[in-house]
């Protein structure tokens, strides 16, 4: 049975072009640097987004803890979003790998208050942790394309102090279509940047992290302390190759897809889009429990052959991607209000 799947953009199949394209690939041992294909991805990956160079990780959570450990030390304090990935659905790993403690800022819809920022930032004090990183997110998981001046604005300000700034940017070239600039002008706001294959871009696994040749090589030794060394991982690559070269023109599409949905939702009454959040390939909206418990709407759409996440922070979010057409967000609507 074929399901339109609304729960995520992880969940996009890879292409027959990525299938064909991964049985192909020319591979060896990537620990000792032997892979053409992987060498190819990360070269492309950096050139992408105007950085030295990049390394291939399993996950963007994997990508994301591999930054942090490679930027601070023990004991160093994190300046990020309250409601950035790191801290909401990386299982505490900075606690548990680097060693880090966070320090959590309220946000606007994603974007980080530079005077906040400022305000968090460690002075010289033999009570105090140092400051060892700050982490931004575009485009950002509440739905936001965080724009360039705001990111402008942090890295001076950490430039100053001479912190570092990480970007999960697992939906960068998201941002980079909602914001109509190039990726790099974005990643230039960070000195390192995390990305993902495996969301709209449509590859089955994979994401890349960018910097300077040094802080990369300090990452792949820490890629390998974490246990991410792969081997004739160019099979994955071969795939990311693809999601790079020919996925990312065709993002806005699934924007153009969300706003659609975000429409026709916005019409079932009982229904309240989050409009302020509306700068990509997902739609967040309230529903009244009253107008239907959550359980009854999950299982109803379920049987229908659609699915969907439940409620999280009072909050459904539906996820347009590759495998969503037009046509299936009609059937998703008509299926929702049949049971309303
Ligand atoms: N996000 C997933 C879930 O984990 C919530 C999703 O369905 O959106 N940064 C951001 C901004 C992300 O949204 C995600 C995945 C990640 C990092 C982690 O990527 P993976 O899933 O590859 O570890």
């Amino acid at each position: 049975m074929r399901y339109i799947d609304l729960r995520s953009d992880t969940v996009t199949m890879p292409t027959q072009e990525m299938r064909k394209a991964m049985s192909e690939a020319p591979v060896g041992d990537d620990v000792y640097g032997d892979d053409p294909t992987i060498n190819r991805l990360e070269a492309l990956a950096a050139q992408m987004v105007g950085k030295e160079a990049a390394l291939f990780v399993p996950s963007g959570t994997f990508g994301n803890q591999l930054c942090v450990l490679t930027h601070t030390k023990r004991g160093d304090e994190v300046i990020l979003g309250k409601d950035c990935h790191i801290v909401l659905h990386e299982v505490g790993g900075t606690a548990v790998i680097a060693g880090v403690q966070l320090r959590t800022l309220d946000t606007m819809n994603g974007m980080l208050v530079p005077a906040d920022i400022e305000c968090a930032i460690r002075g010289q004090d033999i009570h105090y942790p140092d400051t060892g990183l700050i982490c931004v997110e575009n485009a950002h998981g509440m739905g936001t394309a965080i724009p360039l001046d705001n990111l402008t604005m942090i890295k001076e300000l950490a430039e100053e102090h001479g912190i570092p700034v990480h970007m999960d940017g697992a939906r960068l070239f998201n941002a980079a279509v909602a914001l109509g600039v190039d990726a790099c002008e974005i990643a230039a706001c960070a000195d390192s940047v995390m990305f993902c294959l495996s969301k709209g871009l449509a590859a089955p696994v994979g994401s890349l992290v960018a910097g300077t040749k040094d802080f990369i090589a300090r990452a792949r030794k820490n890629r390998k302390l974490m246990g991410g060394g792969m081997r004739q991982a160019g099979i994955l690559a071969a795939a990311g190759l693809i999601a790079l070269e020919k996925m990312t023109a065709r993002l806005a599409e699934d924007h153009q897809n969300a706003a659609y949905l975000a429409e026709q939702l916005s019409r079932i009454p009982g229904v309240e889009v989050k409009d302020d959040r509306r700068d990509i390939n997902m739609v967040f909206f309230e529903m009244c429990e009253d107008v239907i418990p959550e359980d009854k709407l999950v299982s109803h759409l379920l049987k229908n052959g659609i699915k969907i996440c439940g409620i999280e922070n009072d909050e459904w979010r539906f996820v347009t991607n590759l495998d969503v057409t037009r046509e299936d967000i009609d059937f998703v609507i008509g299926k929702m209000k049949e049971c309303l």
